[in-house]
């Protein structure tokens, strides 16, 4: 076929390559393993071009360590269970799991039509009970050893949604689906203990070299470690006290007011039977139900009652009223905090506008005097020295810390102590479409667990959807209904269902135990497997999922499933598609469907575009103009093999050793220097965008040259070399073209079988070096020779040179002296 009609031959190859197996991978421990993965995709209904991109560039990566021999396994699947299948279900009157099933097969054949070289004998839908059934097993297994329980606690709560959602979840305030305001609700919840591993998974960071500096940091922030004190504050009635976490000690002597949460333990006692009371527990109320993220962050406008109740300064003895403040969380450290307005802004302000009494007690290093409460405009926030701090002035702030604690410490009033914003993982969902907690609740017994033997508790299919969203499941009665394990008697189930970043937290592991039915994770090839070397996915994932899988992987390497301490060696976080400037969405509508971009120019240019357009590290941006011109790229390749048919087959690639032409020793060159520069930046830089480039610069070099056929003997082999290399350098990219051309080419074997081509570095080298010619020792000119010249050729060279010929006029010529590749001189 003179052109290029990728209908014709994509479909061919894909199933030719599935008919051979090609990608399907068995461990053998004689091979180098390379465990390439995507972040699995939620069956939402069809694939987006931010799939396109993410399985690109992962497909291009598995194909090129394939080509370099290693056993690559590059599997997919589905997470496929979560709320917007309940939404979609309830809607088109269908059920969640019908929706699942056939977007994920419609799904699929999208993804097969990209030619994506995955290994689908291992496919895992986490909605299948083959997969939740080893995830109530880890459940079980965590509640024995204490790392999962049920705690009543707030929750974020999302009315349209009818579900908890986790903080990263909440985003400004709103339900990261929906967009509605998020309420705070009372709850009885089950949690992962995540933060019995929070120093291990903070460690860990230091430990990753191959993540983006970014997404580690983003960790750190969010487990957020902080060094400080525990200080205990008397009450002045005498009956009780108030504990702080304070990171500065040193600013004790500055404390004049105490400010504490609505929801601790002690707002009730303090302000019972004072005539504050009342407007005390409006506050309270009101402030319970506003927004958790809107009191995190600094734009709330802060507010507080005072209580009618103070506490003592344990080293000024002052009087420090104690109030109720919006932006103190009962979440982090102790849930109250001594206020230091002249060195905490936030206090200063809550100072100002309550009237409140201020005491300087840190000043500059530098500074002379001491600053003036009436002249303060702002807090000093920063450390410095202590000043009228009792015995305590002069010190540094650091040193202060230590000492004032210290001192509290010997009265058993404080202590040194450490703490995280890490937060235990709350899993539970009040949805249907999830992997039920297996646990039953017996009005004798209590909280029982499911024995092992009973697992699974299958979720149910033939549950009828509410309309309002709400789970069905605790009115569905043959579910929930049950006996007890423990005495027999009548029992409910947990309705609640896990939060489906569990499912994501382990896949990985189970992509490498396909089939195994014996248990979650086949030991002995989840070891050759993991970890995975390259994990390529989305920065949106940079907090939880990562964090989720990284704590997943530590508890179950302490369980003895895994022999790793962390999942992903590698993380790729590639960024967004946008078109006209902002990120592809439905809402901006701005979406390019995949389906009619392969539908109009094949999955080859599709993918060739998502590569060549961008680093994968930096945004995409779409274009029409962009996916034309990969398109004719690729006919331009096409022709280069389909008109020169004839005269290539009858060629062998040139194996370097005969003299070359100038022109093909040029191209000889440009070949090898391409092999080199795509190999590199595939392989060191993952760009492939500029290795493309470099495969058209070849191409282009191709087409000149082919202008011209020379009658030389070496003409076809150095042009089928080259041909050769650019087919085998861009099969990675776009496969089906690749494997069309190799077999024109007169090949028989799959292109996928072949090894990746190797650059000589001989053939790299100039064919041509400047050599200097003096004439009575000074520079007269310079000549292009053949670096191994031998005597002879260089004097002959320098004397016929037309510039030296001027300056030589006839004179006779004493001597020429030869220094190879470097210079001649000829006296006169
Ligand atoms: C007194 C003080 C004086 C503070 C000063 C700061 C500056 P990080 O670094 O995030 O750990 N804090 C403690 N618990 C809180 C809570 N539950 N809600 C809101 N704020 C709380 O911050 C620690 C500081 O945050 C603590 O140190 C406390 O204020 C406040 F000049 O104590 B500081
Ligand atoms: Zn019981």
């Amino acid at each position: 076929e003179s052109r290029y009609l990728p209908k014709a031959i994509e479909k061919k190859w894909q199933e030719y390559w599935e008919s051979e197996k090609l990608f399907s991978v068995k461990e053998d421990p004689s091979r180098e393993k390379f465990f390439l993965l995507e972040m699995f995709p939620y069956p939402s209904g069809r694939i987006h071009m931010g799939h396109v991109r993410n399985y690109s560039i992962g497909d291009v990566l598995a194909r090129f360590l394939r080509m370099q021999g290693y056993n690559v396994l590059h599997p997919m699947g589905w997470d496929a269970f979560g709320m917007p299948a309940e939404n979609a279900a309830i809607k088109a009157n269908t059920h969640p799991a019908k929706w699942t099933y056939e977007n994920i097969d419609y799904m699929r054949s999208q993804l097969k039509k990209l030619g994506f070289s995955y290994d689908w004998s291992r496919e895992i839908a986490t909605c299948d009970v083959d997969y939740y059934r080893w995830e109530q097993l880890f459940f079980l297994k965590m509640y024995e050893q204490g790392l999962a329980y049920r705690r009543s606690s707030y929750v974020n709560w999302c009315e349209t949604c009818h579900t908890v959602l986790a903080n990263e979840q909440v985003e400004g305030g709103a339900c990261w689906r929906c967009d509605q305001p998020v309420i705070q609700k009372e709850m009885d919840q089950w949690f992962f203990k995540i933060t019995d591993y929070v120093e291990e998974l903070l460690e860990y960071t230091e430990k990753l070299p191959g993540w983006p500096e970014r997404v580690l940091v983003m960790q750190q922030n969010w487990i957020g470690k902080s060094y400080g004190s525990k200080l205990v504050f008397p009450l002045e009635s005498g009956d009780g006290e108030i504990t702080v976490f304070t990171t500065r000690a040193d600013t004790l002597f500055g404390a004049t007011f105490m400010s504490i949460a609505p929801e601790h333990p002690l707002v009730e006692k303090l302000c019972k039977g004072k005539p504050q009371e009342k407007e005390v527990l409006q506050f309270v109320e009101r402030t319970k139900l506003s927004k958790r993220s809107d009191r995190e962050t600094e734009l709330l406008e802060k507010e507080g009652v005072f209580t009618g109740s103070y506490c003592i300064n344990p080293v000024t003895q002052a009087k420090m009223p104690i109030y109720v403040a919006n932006f103190v969380l009962m979440a982090y450290g102790t849930g109250a905090v001594m206020a230091v307005p002249a060195h905490d802004q936030r206090d200063f302000e809550f100072a100002r506008k309550y009237g409140l009494p201020m005491k300087v007690v840190i000043k500059p290093q530098d500074a002379a005097d001491i600053p003036k409460v009436e002249e303060l405009t702002a807090a000093f926030e920063e450390d410095g020295v202590l000043v009228d701090s009792g015995t305590f002035s002069g010190m540094t702030s650091s040193e202060a810390r230590e000492a004032i604690t210290a001192g509290l410490a010997e009265k058993g009033r404080g202590e040194r102590t450490v703490q995280y914003r890490l937060r235990d993982w709350g899993i539970s969902r009040q949805r249907y479409w999830g992997a039920p907690i297996p646990i039953i609740y017996c009005d004798r017994c209590g909280v029982v667990p499911v024995p092992q033997e009973d697992l699974p508790v299958v979720l149910p299919t033939d549950v009828a959807l509410l309309p309002n969203g709400a789970s069905p499941l605790p009115v569905h009665e043959p579910f929930f209904k049950t006996t007890c394990p423990k005495c027999k008697g009548p029992a409910r189930r947990e309705t609640d269902t896990m939060d489906t970043f569990v499912e994501s937290s382990w896949y990985f592991a189970r992509f490498a135990s396909a089939g195994y039915d014996k248990g979650p994770l086949d030991f002995d090839r989840v070891k050759y497997w993991l970890p995975v070397n390259q994990y390529i996915g989305g920065i949106e994932h940079a907090v939880l999922h990562l964090l989720y899988s990284r704590f997943f992987t530590k508890v179950l390497r302490d369980m003895g499933y895994l022999a790793i301490d962390e999942p992903f060696q590698n993380l790729l976080t590639q960024g967004m598609v946008i078109k006209d400037g902002s990120k592809m969405s439905k809402s901006k509508g701005n979406v390019v469907d995949p389906d009619e971009m392969i539908h109009a120019y094949g999955a080859d240019t599709v993918r060739l575009f998502c590569l060549f357009a961008a680093p994968p590290e930096k945004d995409l941006e779409w274009s029409d103009q962009g996916v034309e011109g990969s398109f004719r790229f690729l006919s331009r390749v096409w022709r280069l093999v389909a008109d020169n048919e004839e005269a290539l087959k009858s060629a062998t690639p040139y194996a370097g050793s005969a003299e070359l032409s100038k022109t093909l020793s040029e191209l000889h060159r440009k070949t090898h220097q391409t092999i080199k520069k795509v190999t590199e930046d595939i392989r060191d830089r993952f760009h492939f965008n500029t290795a493309i480039a470099s495969v058209m610069e070849l191409v282009n070099q191709l087409y000149q040259v082919l202008e011209n056929p020379s009658q030389e003997a070496q003409f076809w082999p150095v042009v089928r070399e080259a041909i050769e290399a650019v087919v085998l350098l861009i099969s990675p990219i776009v496969p089906h073209v690749a494997e069309e051309l190799w077999r024109t080419l007169g090949h028989s074997k799959s292109i996928m079988n072949v090894p990746w081509p190797k650059w000589e570095e001989d053939a790299l080298q100039a064919e041509e070096m400047l050599i200097v010619v003096q004439v009575n020792g000074k520079l007269r000119s310079r000549i292009t020779v053949s670096p191994d010249a031998g005597k002879e050729e260089l004097e002959a060279a320098a004397l016929g040179d037309g510039r030296i010929q001027d300056f030589i006029a006839g004179k006779p010529v004493k001597k020429v002296i030869v220094v190879p590749k470097k210079l001649i001189n000829i006296v006169i």
